[in-house]
C-alpha cells in the first residue's frame, strides 16, 4: 500500500516511541501537521521554535527515550540552532523535523527557501556542527536508508540530534508503507564486559589506598549504574563527590556524599581531595573546566588515579591516570562491586563526612572564601525548604546552578537537571514544560530574570496544555553574573547588565497563575498552603542587586 511520506514520517515517529512532539506550523510543514492529525501523538504549539526543541530535550532527559520537535522552513528551522547545539553538547536523542520549499524552485528564491541553491539560507551547512546527522530528503528513494541512518543515531548509546528537513512536495510523494518494516527501533544491546584484568588492577588499587575518593559523573547515572556505586562507596566506606551533571549519583543527603566538585560548589570536595585523598576514581566525569577547578595541575598532585569512561575521548583528558578503562560504567560497577564482595575487600576506616564538611565550612568562613554571604539567606532558606517539604523527591530542571550547587542535595528520590549543553539562558522552564508531560512528581524550573526574559511566554504553553509547573524566579533585576564579573574584574564599570523588571504579579495574573513573591526567610510560610503537583506557580526571590557569588569565572 502507498501512502504519503508525511504519514510515514509519523508512523517512524511513533515507531520510536515518541509520545508528544513540539513545534510551530507553517506552510511548508502542513502536510505533516495534518498527518499528526490522526497520530497518537500529541502535538504541542509553543511560542518560539528554539523552546520546542529545549522542551524536546527536556522530555528526553526524563524520559530516556527521544525528543521531538517539528517546525516550517527558513526561520522555523534557524530558530532551533541554539537548543540544538545545546542537545549535541549534551548528547541528547533529539528529533527535529522542519519543512522545505518545494524542490522544484531550489535556487529560484522560493518564500523561505533554505536549500542552499542560488545564494539562499544553506540548511545543511548550518545544521552541519550541531547534529550527529542531518538529510536534507529530496528523493523518496533512499528515505528507507535515510530512516534507518536516523533510528541508529537516535537509538545509539552515545545519541545526539537529527534534523530530517523535507521539501513540500517530498512530504506530498507516495512511497510502500512496507519500507517502515526495514527500520530497526530495538536499542542495541551490547553486552559490555569488562576485562577481569582491569577490575584485578582496579582491586590492587583500592587493596593499598588509605582514603579513596570516588568522582561520580554523569556516566553512573546514564548507565543505570548507580546501585551498585552506592554499594561499592558504602561499603569499603568510600565518599563521592560528583560533577554538577551528577548530583545526586550518591544520595547528597546520605554520610559518605561531599556533594558536588568545581569552582562553583562550597569546595568541601575539593579540600577533601587534595587534604585526604591518596586515590581517586574518576567514573564517567568529563572533568571540564569548573569541575576541574580550571584544569588544576594541583588537584591531583600525589594521587592515584582510576579513570573509566565508554568514551575514549574522555580518557586521560585532562589528568594521567595509573590505570584507564574504556568500559560502559554501569558494566564496570557491577563487575567491580561483585569481585568487593568475592573477595571479601576489607572497608577503609571508616570517615566522618559531616564533621568534615562543618570544619570545612569553618575554614571557608575564616579565610573570607564561603561563597555566598548573608545576603543570601533567604534563598539558602529556600533550599532548606525544599529538602524538607518533598522528602518524596522532586524533579528540577536548574538554569542558576550556582545556588543549587550550594544549598541543595539532592537526595535519592530526586531527579535534577541543570542547564549542562552549552549554557544557554532561557532553558530551564521550556524544558521543564517538555519534561512535564511525563512527569508525575512536583516539577520545578530554577531561572534568574535575565534568563526568565527569554522564555516567559512559554507559561503560556504550559497554562494551554495543562502542565503543572513550578517557577522559581530569582529577582536581582541584573544580569548577575555578569555584574559580579564586571565588579570583580572591570572596577565596577557596570554596562548592559542591570535592567528594569515587570511587575511579576501583574504578570502572573495575566498569564492566569499563581504568585508568591519571598523577600525574606519568613515569607516562605507562604508556601505552604501551595499545591505543588497542580497548577502554575511563580515563586519570586528577590536577591540584592549588589550581593555577588564570591567566586571567580576568570573571565
Ligand atoms: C543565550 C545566552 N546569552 C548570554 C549568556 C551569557 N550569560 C551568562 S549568565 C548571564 C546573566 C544571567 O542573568 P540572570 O538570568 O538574571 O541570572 P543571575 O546571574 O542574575 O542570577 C549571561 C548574560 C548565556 N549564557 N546565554
Ligand atoms: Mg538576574
Amino acid at each position: 500500500m502507498n501512502i504519503p511520506v508525511s504519514e510515514i514520517l509519523v508512523k517512524f515517529l511513533e515507531n520510536l516511541g515518541v509520545k508528544c512532539i513540539f513545534g510551530i506550523p507553517g506552510s511548508h510543514i502542513l502536510p505533516v501537521y495534518d498527518a499528526l492529525y490522526d497520530s497518537s501523538i500529541r502535538s504541542m504549539l509553543v511560542k518560539h521554535e528554539q523552546a520546542a526543541a529545549f522542551m524536546a530535550g527536556g522530555h528526553a532527559r526524563v524520559t530516556g527515550g527521544v525528543g521531538a520537535c517539528i517546525t516550517t522552513a527558513g526561520p522555523g528551522a534557524t530558530n532551533l540552532v541554539t537548543a540544538i547545539a545545546s542537545a549535541y553538547a549534551d548528547r541528547l536523542p533529539l528529533l527535529a523535523i522542519t519543512g522545505e520549499a518545494p524542490t522544484h524552485i531550489f535556487g529560484k528564491g522560493g518564500l523561505q527557501e533554505s536549500s542552499g541553491e542560488g545564494g539562499s539560507v544553506d540548511q545543511v551547512a548550518l545544521f552541519a556542527g550541531i547534529t550527529r546527522y542531518h538529510k536534507l530528503i529530496e528523493r523518496t528513494d533512499y528515505l528507507p536508508n535515510v530512516l534507518i541512518q536516523a533510528a541508529k543515531h537516535l537509538l545509539s548509546d552515545t545519541p545526539g540530534p537529527v534534523v530530517l528537513s523535507i521539501p513540500y512536495n517530498v512530504q506530498k510523494e507516495l512511497v510502500d508503507a512496507a519500507l517502515l518494516d526495514k527500520i530497526s527501533f530495538a536499542r542495541p544491546s551490547s553486552e559490555c564486559v569488562v576485562p577481569a584484568q582491569q577490575i584485578e588492577q582496579s582491586l590492587a588499587l583500592l587493596r593499598e589506598a588509605k582514603r579513596p575518593l570516588i568522582i561520580a559523573g554523569y556516566g553512573c547515572i546514564r548507565s543505570g549504574g548507580q546501585a551498585a556505586l552506592r554499594r561499592i562507596s558504602a561499603h569499603l566506606n568510600i565518599p563521592v563527590t560528583s560533577s554538577l551533571k551528577a548530583k545526586g549519583a550518591v544520595d547528597e543527603r546520605s554520610a559518605l556524599s561531599l556533594g558536588s566538585l568545581g569552582v562553583t560548589s562550597g569546595g568541601y570536595a575539593m579540600r577533601y581531595l587534595q587534604q585526604q585523598a591518596d586515590l581517586v576514581l574518576v567514573l564517567g566525569a568529563g572533568f571540564n573546566e569548573r569541575t576541574s577547578y580550571v584544569w588544576d595541575q594541583n588537584l591531583l598532585a600525589g594521587k592515584k588515579l582510576i579513570q573509566v569512561d565508554n568514551n575514549a575521548q574522555q580518557l586521560e583528558k585532562v589528568f594521567r591516570a595509573e590505570l584507564v578503562v574504556q568500559a560502559d560504567l554501569g558494566a564496570y560497577l557491577k563487575a567491580l562491586d561483585a569481585a568487593i564482595q568475592d573477595q571479601k575487600l576489607p572497608a577503609k576506616a571508616p570517615v566522618d563526612i559531616a564533621a568534615f564538611i562543618a570544619a570545612a565550612k569553618t575554614q571557608n568562613d575564616a579565610a573570607g572564601e564561603a561563597i555566598f554571604n548573608q545576603q543570601f539567606d533567604q534563598v539558602r532558606a529556600f533550599y532548606s525548604w525544599l529538602e524538607r517539604h518533598f522528602p518524596d523527591g522532586l524533579v528540577m530542571f536548574d538554569d542558576n546552578i550556582v545556588f543549587a550547587q550550594n544549598f541543595y542535595r539532592v537526595s535519592a528520590k530526586d531527579r535534577f537537571y541543570p542547564n549542562t549543553g552549552i549554557s544557554s539562558l532561557g532553558h530551564a522552564i521550556p524544558a521543564a514544560i517538555g519534561a512535564g508531560c511525563e512527569v508525575k512528581q512536583p516539577l520545578f524550573a530554577m531561572i534568574g530574570d535575565g534568563g526568565f526574559h527569554m522564555c516567559a511566554m512559554e507559561i503560556m504553553t504550559a497554562v494551554n496544555y495543562d502542565i503543572p509547573l513550578n517557577i522559581v524566579l530569582f529577582n536581582n533585576s541584573t544580569m548577575g553574573l555578569i555584574r559580579k564579573n564586571q565588579h570583580h574584574l572591570y572596577q565596577d564599570r557596570f554596562i548592559d547588565c542591570d535592567f528594569t523588571n515587570p511587575d511579576f504579579a501583574l504578570l502572573a495574573q495575566s498569564f492566569g497563575i499563581q504568585h508568591i513573591r519571598v523577600e525574606n526567610a519568613a515569607d516562605l510560610s507562604k508556601l505552604e498552603a501551595i499545591d505543588f503537583l497542580h497548577g502554575i506557580h511563580l515563586i519570586e526571590i528577590m536577591i540584592d542587586q549588589d550581593a555577588y557569588p564570591n567566586y571567580s569565572s576568570r573571565r
